[in-house]
């Protein structure tokens, strides 16, 4: 019998390419124990499985949506138009322009379609994770705790550092 949590959280990229970026991610979600899953899912190549993801994620007891893409990054924006969830979005630097493209792709949606987009990279990957478990732990008091522990712990770091 499969014990594991429902996920709660979706994290999805364009190619199998956005994965490194995406592992800052889903290193988050992992490390405050935020029930999550993680897909390829293409809006270009698997039109079609978008589609259907999107579509079925509240259903299935998704909560919050993480898109990765790079270059012309239309899966968040698609996926937003076929869910009501919070949709993330992730831009993936690749080729030549650095994660710009996929950056104002992912950003300048249209109004009452929103995608909250993240920092270009791995630094926005990895607050995609925590944004979602910010979202994910509004109703949930443990998790809320975890985070909440998390920014004492970093508070006492910062203030124990000593600079030669
Ligand atoms: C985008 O195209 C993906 O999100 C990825 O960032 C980029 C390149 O994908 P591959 O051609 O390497 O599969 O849709």
């Amino acid at each position: 019998m499969d014990e594991s949590p429902k996920p709660l959280v979706g994290v999805i990229m364009g190619s199998r390419t956005d994965l490194p970026v995406v592992e800052k991610c889903l290193a988050v979600l992992e490390q405050l124990e935020v029930p999550h899953e993680k897909r390829i899912v293409s809006a270009h190549r698997t039109p079609d499985l978008m589609a259907e993801y999107a579509a079925a994620a509240a259903e299935r007891g998704l909560k919050v949506i993480v898109a990765a893409a790079g270059g012309a990054a239309h899966l968040p924006g698609m996926v937003a138009a076929y869910t009501s969830l919070p949709v993330l979005g992730i831009p993936v630097p690749i080729g030549h322009l650095g994660g710009a493209d996929a950056l104002l792709s992912i950003a300048q949606m249209p109004k009452g379609v929103p995608v909250g987009t993240l920092a270009v990279g791995a630094h926005g990957s990895a607050n995609a994770g925590w944004l979602a478990a910010r979202i994910v732990g509004a109703f949930d008091p443990a998790l809320q705790a975890r985070l909440d522990a998390h920014r004492a712990s970093e508070n006492a770091r910062i203030r124990a550092e000593v600079l030669e």
